[in-house]
Parts: C-alpha cells; sequence; structure tokens
C-alpha cells in the first residue's frame, strides 16, 4: 500500500452512521465503515442532530480502529443545505431527473456556509500524514474550503451517483463554481467509466476550459489533478456468510411456509423516485398480464423503508406505490394468493441476505443509480448449487460489471415481464455458469479492492 499504510485515513461524509445494534447502514455507510476498519482512522460528519442555537462542541467516541467524530448542525442552515440545494438540487440533477429539479440561491449559499463550517471543525483535529477522504455530493466544495483555509495534505473525493453529461449539468446554475469546487481535489474519483467521461467532457467544454492529458490528469481551473474510476464493491465473503448463518432463522422459515411452492422475486431499495419502483410495480404486473401461468405461482416482495420523510416528492412516491400496489393485488389476486407483498419498513442485514439467498428472482431496476449494492449483495447471498438469477436495470453503475445479469430498460415494461419469465424459467446449467462468472467479476472488484485503490491514487503523486 506505500505510503497509505503509515497515513491516518481521516473519511468525512454527511451523516456518520455510529454503529447501533439492529440498525444496518445505507450505501455509503458500508463503504465508508468497511474502508476504515480495514485502515483505521476518522470518520467525521453530522451527528444526525440540529440546534436552534450555535451548534456544540465537536463529539467524539471510539469502535475498535474508528474514531467517530461528529458535529451537530444549526437547524434552518441544516434544511436549506441538506433538504433544499443537496436532495431537491443536487439528487434529481445527478440522476438526470429534471423534472424534480428546484434551485434556490438561498439554499445553495447554506449549502456552502455549511461545508466551511464542516472545514472548520475538521481542521484542528488534522495531522499531518492524514489523508482526506470526502464522500458524496453534499461536500463537493469541502476540499476547496479546506485548501482555502490552508491545509496541503492530499483530499481525495468520491461521487457515489452518477455524474451527468453537461447539457444536464449546466440547468444548474453554480455549475460553474461545483466544477471549480472538484478541480481543488487531488483524486476525484466516479463509480463507473460513464461517470467520467461525463465530468471529463464537463470539465473540458468551451466555457470552463480545461484540458485532459494523455494520462487521464485534468487541468482546470488553474489546477492539475486525477480523474478515475473506483466501482465500489461489496465484501462478498461476508454476505455469503450472513446469507447461510441466517437462512434457518424462525422469520426465513415462516417466509418460507408463506410462499409455499411459489417462487419469490425480491426488490430492496430506499423509497426514492430514483429507484424505479412504480415502474417495476407495472413491469410485473404485465408479466401477470402476458404470462398468466406465472399467476398464482409467483410472489413479488418489494421492500422499501421511507427515507427523507416530510420531503414532499418523496411522501408523494409513497402514496403512488400503495396505489399502484393495491390496484394490481387487487386486479390479480386470488383467495389464497396475493401477487405484492410490499413492506414500507428497513430490515437488519441479516435477515437481507437471508431473503435474497431465498429468492429466485432479484428485481433490481433503478432509473439511474451510481451503482447499487442491492444487485450485488444480492448475487453474492445466493447459493452457488441453485442460484437465482438477477434481473438488473441497463441504468444503473452494476450493469456495467454484471454483464451476466438478465438486463432490462426498466422504463420498458413488456422489456421487465420479459426479463423476468426469462429468469424464472432460466434452467439450473445456465444458472450456474453465470453465477460462477458474475461471483468471480465481484471478488475481484470488491470492497477491498475499491479502498485499497483509491487510496493508493490518493498516497501517489
Ligand atoms: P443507495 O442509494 O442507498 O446508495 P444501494 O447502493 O443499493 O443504494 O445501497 C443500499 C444499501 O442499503 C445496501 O447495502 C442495502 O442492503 C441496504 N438497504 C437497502 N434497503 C434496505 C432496507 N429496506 N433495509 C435495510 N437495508 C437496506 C448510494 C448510491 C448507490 C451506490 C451506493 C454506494 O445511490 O448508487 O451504490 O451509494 O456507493
Amino acid at each position: 500500500m506505500g505510503g497509505s499504510a503509515v497515513s491516518r485515513l481521516i473519511a468525512i461524509s454527511n451523516r456518520v452512521a455510529v454503529p447501533k445494534a439492529g440498525k444496518s447502514a445505507g450505501g455509503l455507510a458500508v463503504g465508508v465503515l468497511s474502508a476504515l476498519a480495514e485502515h483505521g482512522g476518522i470518520w467525521f460528519g453530522w451527528s444526525g442532530k440540529t440546534t436552534e442555537t450555535e451548534p456544540s462542541e465537536t463529539k467524539r467516541s471510539r469502535s475498535g480502529k474508528i474514531e467517530f467524530v461528529t458535529i451537530d448542525l444549526n437547524a434552518d442552515d441544516f434544511e436549506a443545505y441538506y433538504n433544499g440545494f443537496s436532495n431537491n438540487s443536487l439528487w434529481p440533477l445527478l440522476h438526470f431527473m429534471l423534472g424534480y429539479f428546484s434551485f434556490r440561491r438561498s439554499q445553495y449559499a447554506a449549502y456552502c456556509r455549511v461545508n466551511e463550517f464542516f472545514a472548520r471543525r475538521l481542521i484542528p483535529i488534522l495531522e499531518p500524514d492524514d489523508l482526506i477522504w470526502v464522500h458524496d455530493y453534499h461536500l463537493f466544495p469541502l476540499g476547496a474550503s479546506l485548501r482555502q483555509a490552508g491545509v496541503v495534505q492530499p483530499i481525495g473525493f468520491f461521487l457515489h451517483v452518477p455524474f451527468p453529461n453537461f447539457d444536464v449539468l449546466r440547468a444548474l446554475p453554480c455549475y460553474t463554481q461545483i466544477l471549480n469546487a472538484l478541480a481543488a481535489y487531488n483524486v476525484v474519483g466516479f463509480q463507473t467509466d460513464r461517470d467520467l467521461w461525463s465530468f471529463q467532457d464537463c470539465m473540458t467544454q468551451p466555457e470552463i476550459g480545461g484540458r485532459l492529458h494523455d494520462d487521464g490528469r485534468i487541468t482546470a481551473f488553474g489546477r492539475t489533478f486525477k480523474a478515475e474510476v473506483f466501482p465500489i464493491g461489496i465484501d462478498v465473503e461476508e454476505c455469503q456468510r450472513v446469507a447461510v448463518e441466517n437462512f434457518e432463522n424462525e422469520e426465513l422459515m415462516r417466509l418460507g411456509a408463506s410462499l409455499e411452492n411459489r417462487k419469490l422475486i425480491i426488490g430492496v431499495d430506499r423509497l426514492d423516485y430514483s429507484k424505479g419502483l412504480e415502474l417495476r410495480f407495472r413491469g410485473f404486473e404485465t408479466l401477470l398480464e402476458s404470462y398468466p401461468a406465472t399467476r398464482g405461482c409467483v410472489t413479488f416482495m418489494q421492500i422499501a423503508p421511507p427515507t427523507r420523510a416530510g420531503v414532499r416528492t418523496y411522501d408523494q412516491i409513497r402514496g403512488e406505490l400503495e396505489k399502484a400496489a393495491g390496484n394490481i393485488n387487487g386486479r390479480f389476486a386470488q383467495i389464497d394468493w396475493m401477487p405484492i407483498r410490499y413492506l414500507n419498513r428497513g430490515y437488519s442485514r441479516e435477515l437481507l441476505m437471508a431473503i435474497f439467498r431465498r429468492a429466485a428472482v432479484g428485481l433490481v431496476t433503478p432509473i439511474r443509480d451510481g451503482m447499487n449494492l442491492v444487485a450485488k449483495e444480492y448475487v453474492a447471498s445466493q447459493d452457488p448449487k441453485d442460484p437465482g438469477v438477477p434481473v438488473l436495470s441497463t441504468l444503473c453503475g452494476a450493469a456495467r460489471e454484471l454483464t451476466d445479469a438478465v438486463l432490462v430498460n426498466p422504463f420498458d415494461r413488456q422489456g421487465v415481464a420479459d426479463g423476468l419469465q426469462k429468469a424464472i424459467e432460466m434452467p439450473l446449467h445456465e444458472r450456474r455458469a453465470i453465477h460462477a462468472s458474475m461471483i468471480a467479476t465481484l471478488r475481484k472488484n470488491d470492497i477491498h479492492a475499491w479502498t485499497r485503490r483509491f487510496i493508493e491514487s490518493l498516497s501517489t503523486p
């Protein structure tokens, strides 16, 4: 690992997921936790608490090799920074969904203020040999704020979500400032080559004036930096172990008994419009319409806990989804069979991995997703002797690696239905063959490789 073995890693994200019994971490948190567990270091970010007055001092706690350092945020600033600019401007923009996009200057100003506040609170804990790794779109300007305050240590940035092309990005009135802020990092990392190409294209637009060098570095806004692809992975062995260990627990037994001999199709997502859940329900409806033999023989279980409650669009999609599930169940249900089981809550990681192993099909059809770890976890949890089949959207990062999955366009209802039918009917020898090749890909690009490659790049000038 070169110089990185002696450097301390400082990971920074909006939210710090201090491990709690019975609570499972989301996508970004799984990656950051694993990087820090391996390397040791500090995880710095928001505590999850807001205050009406000036936020109190930073809080520190430790668990094994990881020190958690958290700060509270002012309630008004948090609302504008998080629900405002991060989730009403950047999230839809970065997922190519301009229909959900809105912009307010006051929210962007609060976003910059919160990033400066993060920098002010971080600086006192930094040491000369530290490697600083900033995560995700909430913190685009953090590197620039740290540089302005004189921080000279290497600072890297990883974007967990997609990066859109220039014609989408320029809907954001402050897009130049965002690109300028990204040029302050030593390394800017993306999930897939497509995200990197979009970023390179944005940086080299005539109005930006950047230059792409042969070695992949970019010079823009007076600075030269690396921009590279680091597809995030999972801990394959851990997923397999957790799935096997929990396969015979009581809840799994009850699930098995309730399914009788029906095949289980599983979907697991945060309740977010980017995950394409209503379209997914309609794709399943088309399966029941086009392939009548599936009626009474398959059960689709969608687990989707609400996120970002209080943000209008999130409350709205929750209502729409409940309506679609009720509508499809009303149309096709039989006295002893309910086509869709829609569970509007989170489950433990232990139970999820075991449910994945029980499911004949993993239905993962976001309309945009940086990577999508559920797709990878589904594949890793399978029994290699009798594996299930992922039906995967072409519009998520994971589809760039899991090329042997049944790939579908989530907007094409019939295509999703045909994909589901293909997965349901796939013969054992074919399921085994595609599973073996997907597992080999997941092992090569696992979470340890992700961490190692990013830290190596950040420690090499
Ligand atoms: P997310 O959008 O959160 O992550 P994803 O990559 O699928 O999406 O990760 C979700 C994680 O949360 C998985 O580990 C999953 O097991 C867990 N999870 C999901 N639903 C759950 C539920 N109902 N109960 C309990 N756990 C649940 C963001 C980006 C992704 C990118 C990741 C990592 O949007 O594109 O893959 O970061 O970079």
